[in-house]
């Protein structure tokens, strides 16, 4: 007998070490046991010390991966992640109205840990104007949350007082990942702002190291699988965040400097 997965799906950047980006989709969707494609945006040269290099995609070349998976496949939710410029937010705005593939996980990917800049200063406001609206759920981490709602968030009054700024913007949930860059923190606690206005705090512990590469794709494409599987936004975001978690945690030996967090866990 056939064996039937959801169908899921990320537009993003190829990331040459594995670690980050479509990669780090990838390897979550088939982690968790779904059936995962790439629409690739970009590409960058990155090992663990940095991205040396990247490569942005023809639009047209964009437009015939949209194509190409939508005249076959049974997509029911999908995530972005790197976007890089304003044409290439265009055309994924664009081509996300031509075509159904079901419910919309979008992370807004601004900069590395590294650093390096994954999105032109210039293609924020396309993003909030034009790709925003369309989301089911936005999830920035604290960084991304202070430039998209253009605010400083210093204590957990100001990330509801954020989050609700974004869902005011036009996306419906907001999840909006606490501050992780402390050593003396003892845990990361997060906030999910639902459409309906109930917020819930997702609070895991914080754990120090440096091979965090890939957390924020991996997250996005956990609640991604997650929903494909017909769980509710709420169950999605907690296994998602249980699951990243965990991947942080078993840590592997892989890379010299920011490794990639270990998708073969089970939770
Ligand atoms: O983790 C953010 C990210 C997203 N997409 C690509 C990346 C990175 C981080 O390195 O390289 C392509």
């Amino acid at each position: 007998m056939m064996i039937s997965y959801p169908q899921v799906l990320t537009i993003a950047g190829s990331d040459s070490d594995g670690s980050a980006g479509a990669q780090a989709d990838l390897k979550t969707f088939m982690a968790r046991n779904t059936y995962g494609m790439s629409i690739l945006t970009a590409a960058v040269a990155g090992n663990s010390y940095q991205i040396s290099a990247s490569h942005i995609m023809p639009v047209d070349f964009i437009e015939a991966q949209f194509k190409a998976l939508a005249e076959d496949f049974n997509i029911s939710a999908f995530k972005t992640g790197m976007l890089a410029d304003t044409p290439t937010i265009k055309t994924v705005v664009d081509n996300i109205k031509k075509y159904d593939f079901g419910f919309f996980v979008l992370d807004p990917v601004i900069i590395t840990k590294h650093g390096d800049m994954l999105l032109e200063e210039s293609a924020y406001k396309t993003l909030i104007n034009e790709l925003l609206p369309l989301a089911d759920i936005i999830t920035p981490n604290f960084y991304e949350a202070q430039k998209l709602a253009d605010m400083q968030i210093l204590n957990d009054d100001d990330m509801i007082v954020a989050a609700k700024k974004l869902q005011k913007m036009g996306v419906k949930n907001v999840l909006l990942k606490g501050k992780h860059n402390d050593d003396n923190q003892s845990e990361v606690k997060d906030l999910l702002l639902l459409e309906n206005g109930e917020t819930l705090w997702l609070s895991e512990e914080y754990i120090k190291t440096n091979r965090v590469n890939g957390t924020g794709d991996t997250l996005a494409a956990c609640i991604v699988s997650e929903i494909s599987k017909g769980n509710s936004l709420s169950d999605s975001v907690k296994t998602a965040k249980l699951f990243t978690h965990a991947a942080i945690k078993n840590e592997m030996d892989i890379g010299h400097k920011f490794g990639p967090i270990n998708h073969f866990v089970k939770i």
